[in-house]
């Protein structure tokens, strides 16, 4: 009988063994899948520098004037999902700040739409204002889509530009404001992320007025 015990503790431990060892298996398998690279766009044209005279509204050097809308317009509508806008020196083309704009995931029954605002743009009589351009760097792994929009005059009337969207890695964003209205009065620059997507970071520097 002593024995048959021993025989049964012996078995009994090499199954809680074996059980201990199948587990980090598992998650290394659950990591590897995780970390499957995301399909991105096959191929993107860089878009080129339109000509013009380009007046620099910001550098994100001389500190920031920048801020996100998040909970700030829930009186007015449905959700925004923009979480922060911070300097950061981790990247730049103009000198090393840029500002850093944090989204929230954007699911097919939200908003879509993550602000970014500036209530103090350098100049505000934008007349004959035909693009904004900026230097953007997606560092996600995901595709991000932007537009620009103005808020102007005392009525602060909202027109916005064409969808543009953005592999990862860094690009120049041009975007077409010639029909906007009130650009003889501009009260709040706008940088919208929009569209679904899972959420996360896009830099933005250079931030110019092509007239
Ligand atoms: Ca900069």
């Amino acid at each position: 009988m002593k024995k048959f015990n021993v025989l049964v503790v012996l078995i009994a431990v090499m199954i809680m063994l074996a059980g201990c060892a199948s587990k980090p298996e598992q998650t290394e398998t659950a990591a590897v899948e995780e970390a499957a690279p995301v399909e991105t766009v096959a191929s993107y044209t860089e878009l080129e520098m339109p000509a013009g005279e380009a007046v620099l509204m910001d550098n994100f050097e001389e500190g920031n004037f920048w801020y996100a809308v998040a909970d700030s317009w829930d009186q007015w509508g449905s959700h925004n999902l923009s979480l922060t806008a911070e300097l950061s020196s981790s990247w730049g083309t103009d000198g090393g700040t840029s500002l850093e704009c944090v989204y929230d995931i954007a699911g097919p029954a939200t908003s879509m739409q993550a602000s970014f605002c500036c209530d103090q743009p350098l100049e505000t009589d934008w007349t004959g204002a035909k693009f904004v351009v900026m230097d953007i760097n997606n560092v996600e792994k995901h595709d991000v889509q932007l537009n620009v929009a103005v808020q102007a005059t005392d009525g602060w009337t909202w027109t916005q530009s064409a969808d543009l969207v953005f592999p990862p890695g860094e690009h120049l964003a041009v975007f077409a404001i010639d029909s906007f209205a009130g650009l003889e009065a501009v009260k709040r620059m706008i940088i919208n992320v929009t569209g679904e997507n899972p959420g996360g970071i896009v830099l933005i520097d250079n931030y110019r007025v092509i007239y």
